[in-house]
């Protein structure tokens, strides 16, 4: 398998972090959306990254399609989201809460670099939605009495959470302060300080 893209995107480290974990072997391509961009387009159409190439040649795009299909390559015992419900469904909204953030995070760095004229309003907007993002996923996690966002051993929920706060506080430094989410932040440091988040890694790079 062949991961493409750079782990300073909060999409492509999730599934990194994912594929270390799970012992599934990959060649990555630290390719950049922008300046790989023609190299890029021949796997990604719509030029975004993650994307996965898999051993058959086959492309997967986009984080939740790539983890779905990695999930598949491991025994079932052994996947990284709950199996019974509800603990399978609480984990999925948390993905969603921590990718969503990702999401906004992203289009908000856009906006402010790559327009003459940023638009305010969408700029208020985006601060908006990752703020009650954050504090959605911050009660999440005051409530939690496990190790983990799902249990005790580590999740799709906490790679996603974790890859979303080290790139947000990274992309934002002055918009977020995570002191103002002692959850998040304990779980942040939680992660930070195992391996694999240390070495599926790369400081933040602005487009260029
Ligand atoms: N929903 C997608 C989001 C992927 C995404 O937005 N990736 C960013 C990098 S962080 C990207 O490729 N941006 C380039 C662009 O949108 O043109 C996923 O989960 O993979």
């Amino acid at each position: 398998m062949i991961l493409i893209g750079q782990y300073d995107s909060p999409f492509v480290r999730r599934v990194g972090i994912a594929l270390t974990l799970y012992d599934l072997p990959f060649e990555h391509w630290p390719w950049s959306t922008f300046g790989d961009a023609d190299r890029l387009q021949a796997y990604s159409p719509l030029l975004r990254v993650p994307v996965l190439v898999a051993d058959d040649g086959d492309i997967l795009l986009d984080s939740h399609g790539i983890i779905d299909h990695v999930d598949g390559l491991v025994t079932s015992g052994s996947t990284m989201l709950p199996t019974d419900e509800p603990a399978r469904r609480r984990a999925m909204k948390s993905v969603s809460l921590a990718t969503g953030i990702s999401d906004k995070a992203v289009s908000l760095f856009y906006e402010n670099v790559l327009h003459d004229h940023p638009s305010t309003q969408w700029i208020e907007r985006c601060k908006r939605q990752i703020g009650a993002a954050l504090a959605t996923l911050e009660l999440e996690g005051s409530r939690r009495a496990t190790a983990f966002w799902s249990g005790e051993r580590i999740g799709h929920a906490d790679i996603a959470i974790g890859a979303m706060l080290d790139h947000l506080i990274a992309a934002h430094p002055k918009l977020f302060d995570l002191e103002q989410y002692p959850a998040l932040r304990e779980h942040a440091d939680l992660l930070r300080a195992m391996p694999v988040f240390q070495s599926i890694y790369q400081p933040f790079i602005p487009p260029a």
